[in-house]
């Protein structure tokens, strides 16, 4: 999938790009570590990850890797948890898929209503994660419809995981457009990083995981996309919209300074 926006010299706000795990669903501590336990039950391993244990295991983005981080943690030698990884991860994403199907992995709040509006005000909408693409077009396709998007950029087409911007330069090429007309929802401080080093402005909505994170050089912070309890930025009191998106962007110090 790819789609070329044309961009102006204004600065505008021409697209969003959003990540998925922690910001358009709530994914992580019912989702993914749920999977995770699953597999290692079936194949008969002893571990289970508790939800603090696997807040400390987010810090390591892609399933694959954190299972291979952990698993050489445990004593299995280097090779030995790679093929092991490999096989666990597979599982994990059809056990992952099966609760997609099932309905159990919802959107955050807020968000439906935000992607209605920003699609109605002609804004692109596109993605970029290091989830793995056998899970993220269906729930995609489940919760918001897979056109809802320009392009989506996953961590299976993408050698390097965030924090590297790789995911987010792909987004970019794939747009035609330059950092300084989209914009960046993430939900974690490694999200942010990757959307930052791209020259992406990034604005974090932060979750139960993620809300003691260092967030520097994000555009803005908030804790939900409707109704914040906490926002660094007294515009966004009511939320993300549109408009708030728009004058977020357009006041921003990383607009001004790029050309
Ligand atoms: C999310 C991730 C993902 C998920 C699991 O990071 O690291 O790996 O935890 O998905 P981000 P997979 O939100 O910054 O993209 O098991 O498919 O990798
Ligand atoms: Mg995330």
């Amino acid at each position: 999938m790819s789609t070329t926006v044309s961009p102006d010299t204004s600065h505008q706000l021409a697209a969003v790009i959003f990540d998925v795990d922690g910001t358009l669903v709530d994914s992580e501590r019912d989702g993914h570590r749920v999977a995770f336990n699953a597999a290692f039950a079936a194949a008969g391993l002893p571990y289970r990850w508790d939800v603090e244990e696997y807040g400390q295991l987010l810090h390591i983005t892609g399933g694959r890797r954190r299972l291979t981080a952990f698993l050489e943690r445990q004593g299995h030698p280097p090779q030995e948890a790679a093929a092991l990884a490999a096989q666990l991860h597979a599982d994990k994403t059809a056990r992952f898929r099966d609760m997609i199907n099932q309905g159990r992995i919802p959107p955050r709040p807020g968000v439906p209503e935000l992607i209605t509006e920003l699609t109605d005000a002609g804004i692109t909408l596109a993605v970029a994660t290091t989830g793995t693409r056998d899970w993220v077009e269906p729930l995609l396709d489940r919760l918001f419809g897979l056109d809802t998007f320009a392009t989506v950029v996953t961590g299976t087409e993408i050698p390097t995981l965030k924090p590297d911007p790789a995911a987010y330069l792909e987004t970019l090429a794939r747009l035609n457009l330059p950092p300084y007309h989209a914009l960046a929802i993430e939900d974690s401080a490694n999200g942010l990083q990757a959307a930052r080093a791209a020259g992406i402005p990034c604005l974090v909505v932060t979750n139960h995981y993620t809300q003691d994170q260092d967030f520097t050089g994000a555009l803005a912070v908030l804790n939900s996309f409707r109704n914040p309890t906490h926002t660094t930025d007294p515009h966004l009191t009511q939320g993300l919209t549109p408009h708030t998106l728009t004058t977020l962007l357009k006041n921003s110090p990383h607009t001004r300074t790029n050309p």
